[in-house]
């Protein structure tokens, strides 16, 4: 995880301090790029413990077409709250656009799209899905940060590359790298491939100044081995996986970092 350390390290020194929406001010460098070699082991940040529990109910959920936080309230997942209304609605966000992205007349399933594409078509430079629908980004609870991703298979290989508009380099991005890099593993899972490289891509990369600290906690620690994703089962289908269908192998990282979430 040398890659994601050296990006926050990035960020720390070339970043200029910026004003946000949230009120809380950062510190911010445009336009960014990380390479994580799945071959090479799991991109989990071993710098700060995760908690994987969220990371794997919040990617099940978008997959479902969920918008709406009860399943993961149900599974102890609380990171989608701030943002909820009192029915616990986000709006038209990742899983409403991923799974039924509104056309005239009707919608797009993309994943299903994209899985079918990736069987019959593996040499497409087409295989995108976007989370970003300008007619409806008003109508969510927060406009989609990664708003589009493609996939790429070369001789069974199958890499994945999103863009990410806005990224909080302490709290979210440790989860965003673990996301798509599981959705890569379940993707290539499912259609036969092997996983390569998720190619992280960001536009607004900060880290917020109440997290300056605990970064600076972060890059005095020495990062560990990277873990093994194991998938126990197997799956035909990508809407079939379930979250114990995962398991990662010797993950041993440092010591969890608090810190505050701007909303
Ligand atoms: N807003 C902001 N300011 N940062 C984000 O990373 C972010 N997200 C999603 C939507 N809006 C965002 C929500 N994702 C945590 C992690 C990811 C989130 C939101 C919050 C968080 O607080 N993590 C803590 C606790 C972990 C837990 O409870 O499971 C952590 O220490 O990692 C970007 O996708």
């Amino acid at each position: 995880m040398q890659e994601y350390l050296n990006a926050l390290k990035t960020v720390m020194e070339q970043g200029v301090p910026s004003d946000d929406r949230t009120g809380t001010g950062t510190i911010s460098h445009f336009g960014m790029q990380c390479r994580y070699d799945l071959r090479k082991g799991f991109p989990l940040v071993t710098t700060k413990k995760l908690h994987l529990k969220s990371i794997i109910h919040e990617l099940l959920w978008f997959l479902d077409g969920d918008t709406n936080i009860k399943y993961l309230k149900d599974n102890g997942v609380s990171i989608w709250d701030e943002w909820a209304d009192e029915n616990g609605d986000l709006g038209p966000v990742y899983g409403h656009q991923w799974r039924s992205f509104p056309k005239p007349g009707g919608s797009t399933d993309q994943i299903t799209n994209l899985i079918e594409q990736i069987k019959t078509n593996p040499d497409s430079r087409r295989l995108i899905v976007s989370a970003w629908n300008p007619g409806e980004v008003d109508d969510m609870a927060l406009p989609p940060c990664h708003t589009l991703w493609q996939v790429r298979v070369q001789n069974g290989t199958m890499h994945l590359q999103l863009y990410q508009r806005s990224a909080d380099m302490f709290l979210g991005v440790p989860f965003n790298i673990a996301s798509y890099a599981l959705l890569l593993e379940m993707l290539a899972h499912v259609t036969g491939n092997k996983a390569g490289e998720f190619i992280h891509t960001m536009g607004d990369a900060h880290i917020y100044s109440n997290h300056v600290e605990q970064v600076q906690t972060q890059l005095a620690r020495d990062p560990r081995e990277a873990p093994r994703l194991i998938i126990k089962r197997n799956v035909d289908r990508i809407f079939d996986f379930k979250f114990e269908d995962f398991e990662f192998e010797g993950y041993d990282p440092h010591p969890h970092i608090k810190a505050p979430v701007s909303v």
